[in-house]
C-alpha cells in the first residue's frame, strides 16, 4: 500500500489496539464505558461493533501507526512512545505525517528515561558524548541527542534493554519506566526523562469526507464523557447567600455551579460538578465554611 494512502472509503469505523499486552484490557474496558460492544472473530483478531458500526482491529502495538498510515484502520489507542517514535522514524526518511495523537487517554503512563549504572556520577547530557546507549526509541533518542548537540553511539535493541550495559553491549540505556523496580534490579539509576508517555486516541491528520465522521465525532464525544467523569462527584449542599463565596473557594475543582434560591432571599442550594477527591475532610471543611446538608454522588453519565 501507498505510504501516502488516503483511508478508502467505509461505512463503519474501525479502531485498532493492542491484541494483548498492557494496554489492552483498559482500552477494551474504555470504549466498553462509551456503550460500544462487539462480536469476536474466530481467530480474535477482528471484532464486530454490535451497538455501533464501530469494529475493532486487535494487533500488537508497534503495528498501529502504520495501520494507521495506510488506512488500514481509521483510529489506534496506542503508547504515546510508540506513536511518537514512529513519526521521528518518519520525519528523518522524509515521509509525511499521516496520524497525530487526538487524545491522552489517563492510563498506560510510563517515562522514556536515560538510565546510568548505579555507579556513575551524573553530570548531565554532555557525558554522554562518544557513549554507547542501547534503547528500543532509536527515533525519538536521536532526535533528543541532537537537541543536546551530543553524538553518541545508538545501539538498537528490541528487548531486553536493561542488561545491555551489563553485558558490555551498550554503556547507559534509554528506556521505559514506570515503578522503576527493573532499572533497580539492574543496577541503573534514571537520571534524565526525554519524553513522558501514555495511552492515546491516534486518528488521522485529515477529517473523514464519509459517514465515518459522524461515528467520528460520536466516538470522541463518548470518550470526552467518559474521561471528564473520572473522579468526578456530584456536590450538593445548601447555605447562606454570603457564606457561598467562601465556599467557592474550597472548591477550586468544581464546573460552574447552579445556584437555585430554596428560602426566601436568604438560603441558597448548590450543586456542582467537582473532579478532585471529595474526602471526609473536605466535607468537614466546607461544613465549617457553612455547608449544610452536604450530599455527594456519584455521576454515572455525561454528554457535554
Ligand atoms: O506485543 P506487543 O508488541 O503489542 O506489546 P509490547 O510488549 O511491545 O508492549 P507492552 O504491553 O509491554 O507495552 C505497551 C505500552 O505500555 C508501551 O508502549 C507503553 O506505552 C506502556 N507502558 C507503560 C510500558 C510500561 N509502562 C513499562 N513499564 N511499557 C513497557 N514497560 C516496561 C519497560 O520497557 C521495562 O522493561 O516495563 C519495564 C519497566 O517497568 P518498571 O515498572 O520496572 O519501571
Ligand atoms: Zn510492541
Amino acid at each position: 500500500m501507498s505510504p501516502t494512502a488516503v483511508p478508502a472509503t467505509r461505512d463503519r469505523l474501525r479502531i485498532a489496539i493492542q491484541k494483548s499486552g498492557r494496554l489492552s484490557d483498559p482500552a477494551r474496558a474504555l470504549l466498553a464505558s462509551c456503550g460500544l460492544s462487539w462480536r469476536e472473530s474466530r481467530d480474535k483478531l477482528f471484532c464486530y461493533g454490535e451497538t455501533a458500526p464501530v469494529d475493532l482491529l486487535l494487533v500488537r502495538d508497534d503495528d498501529i501507526p502504520g495501520l494507521l498510515a495506510d488506512g488500514v484502520c481509521d483510529y489506534g489507542i496506542v503508547g504515546r512512545n510508540v506513536l511518537e517514535e514512529q513519526a521521528a522514524e518518519r520525519a528523518a526518511a522524509g515521509k509525511p505525517q499521516l496520524s497525530k495523537e487526538l487524545l491522552p487517554l489517563g492510563f498506560g503512563g510510563c517515562r522514556l528515561d536515560i538510565a546510568v549504572p548505579d555507579a556513575w556520577d551524573w553530570q548531565g547530557a554532555a557525558q554522554l558524548q562518544g557513549k554507547r546507549i542501547a534503547t528500543s526509541y532509536p527515533g525519538l533518542l536521536g532526535r533528543w541527542l541532537a537537541q543536546q548537540g551530543v553524538e553518541a553511539d545508538i545501539v538498537v535493541l528490541s528487548g531486553s534493554v536493561e542488561i545491555a550495559p551489563r553485558l558490555g553491549q551498550a554503556d547507559v540505556i534509554c528506556d521505559l519506566v514506570s515503578s522503576g523496580a527493573t532499572l533497580a534490579a539492574n543496577q541503573l539509576r534514571p537520571v534524565q526523562t526525554i519524553m513522558r508517555s501514555e495511552a492515546v486516541l491516534a486518528g488521522p491528520v485529515q477529517p473523514f469526507a464519509d459517514i465515518r465522521g459522524e461515528l467520528a465525532q460520536m466516538l470522541l464525544r463518548r470518550l470526552d464523557g467518559v474521561l471528564r467523569l473520572k473522579d468526578s462527584r456530584l456536590l450538593m449542599f445548601q447555605a447562606r447567600r454570603d457564606e457561598v463565596p467562601g465556599l467557592l473557594e474550597l472548591l477550586p475543582d468544581a464546573e460552574s455551579p447552579t445556584l437555585l434560591q430554596v428560602d426566601g432571599a436568604d438560603t441558597l442550594a448548590l450543586q456542582a460538578l467537582c473532579h478532585g477527591a471529595m474526602t471526609w475532610q473536605r466535607l468537614e471543611d466546607l461544613k465549617r465554611a457553612g455547608a449544610r446538608g452536604l450530599m455527594v454522588l456519584p455521576v454515572e453519565r455525561m454528554l457535554a
